[in-house]
């Protein structure tokens, strides 16, 4: 078949939201924006194990640490997914790591923030998890079917998350003048970064409008902010915490929360390497590469073993 025919043999599937698979054909543009993506969605995965990993010794009870251990464990499941999500569109896991470890590939600009204390654990899960998702259940649609697999599971562990973490905020709330406190410094901390946790304004947004009309993506990136906000904001009225922007008010008209305006000038640093946390986060990222490599080595070793006693 010429490429013009085999392209709108895949216009039509998209346009009946029929899944593309690994071995159908599709546009070189189509494969090169899921590998960006969803490699970024991995390595976000992995490098957002570090942040909290740090709490995991301190967390305050058991129950705590077992949920915080249950919670890391399930991100370096959901990274695992998503490699082999993107390894079905013929690229190599060793290449992807390659270019995370160099700073070529992008990974979300919130986990370059530092995590300063126990509330931050709680505002991660209710504010982060809390953006993932939003972000995430459209994505169970994504026309790319080992993606959209993918996410189904990731989206029913990460609510377990976000619940985690807004249940730690709820009890710091009903605890001391302190923990309340600390809770509403984790807010003020976290809230900005998580709204641009869903990527630039749609003005300014390079991919959206095509990954849009390849179904990857549902909605743009402004529509899945302001459904967070507008979610986000009765929860931490609940909670008795105010939401650090002056400029929130509900508008009765639009049925919508307006809220103020974004430091695109901090992200846009932040994504270009030079946030607060982005130089340690490649660095534990590297060592744990270089501390892995004897067991990389030792598997190579027995696969090769094995293969020969096969072939003798
Ligand atoms: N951070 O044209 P757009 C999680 C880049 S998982 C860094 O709008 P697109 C779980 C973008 O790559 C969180 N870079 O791009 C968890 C592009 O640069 P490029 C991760 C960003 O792809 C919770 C440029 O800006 N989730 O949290 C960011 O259409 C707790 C222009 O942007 C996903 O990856 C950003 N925030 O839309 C784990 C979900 N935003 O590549 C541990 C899947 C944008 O041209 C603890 N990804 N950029 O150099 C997506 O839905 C999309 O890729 C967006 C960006 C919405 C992130």
């Amino acid at each position: 078949m010429d490429t013009a025919l085999l392209e709108q043999h895949f216009n039509e599937k998209i346009d009946q939201d029929i899944r593309i698979e690994p071995k159908d054909w599709m546009p070189d543009h189509y494969r090169k924006t899921l590998i960006r993506q969803i490699s970024q969605h991995a390595h976000s995965e992995i490098v957002g194990m570090l942040p909290e990993a740090n709490w995991i010794t301190r967390a305050p009870s058991l129950r705590r640490k077992a949920a915080a251990l249950a919670k890391v464990q399930d991100e370096a499941g959901h990274g695992l997914y998503l490699y082999s999500a993107c390894e079905t569109l013929g690229v190599d896991r060793d290449d992807l790591f390659a270019d995370l470890h160099s700073g070529k590939a992008k990974y979300s600009s919130i986990f370059n923030y530092p995590t300063l204390t126990w509330a931050d654990m709680g505002a991660i899960g209710w504010l982060v998890d809390g953006a993932a998702i939003m972000n995430q259940v459209p994505l169970c649609r994504a026309s790319y079917g080992p993606y959209a697999r993918a996410m189904v599971r990731v989206c029913k562990e990460e609510s377990f998350h976000q619940r985690q973490g807004y249940e730690i905020m709820l009890t710091l709330c009903n605890g001391s003048d302190e923990q309340k406190k600390m809770a509403q410094d984790a807010l003020n901390r976290w809230w900005w970064p998580s709204l641009m946790m869903f990527g630039p304004t749609d003005k300014d947004s390079k991919h959206t409008e095509q990954s849009m009309r390849w179904r990857i993506k549902r909605f743009t990136n402004d529509e899945l902010r302001q459904k967070f906000v507008d979610v986000t904001v009765p929860q931490a009225e609940l909670l008795g915490l105010t939401v650090p922007d002056k400029d929130l008010k509900w508008n009765e008209e639009r049925g919508h929360y307006d809220f103020g305006e974004i430091d695109w000038k901090e992200f846009f640093n932040v994504i270009s390497g030079n946030g607060p946390c982005n130089k340690q986060r490649i660095e534990a990222r590297k060592s744990a590469w270089d501390n892995g490599a004897w067991v990389r080595e030792a598997a190579n070793a027995h696969a090769e073993k094995k293969a020969k006693r096969k072939a003798a």
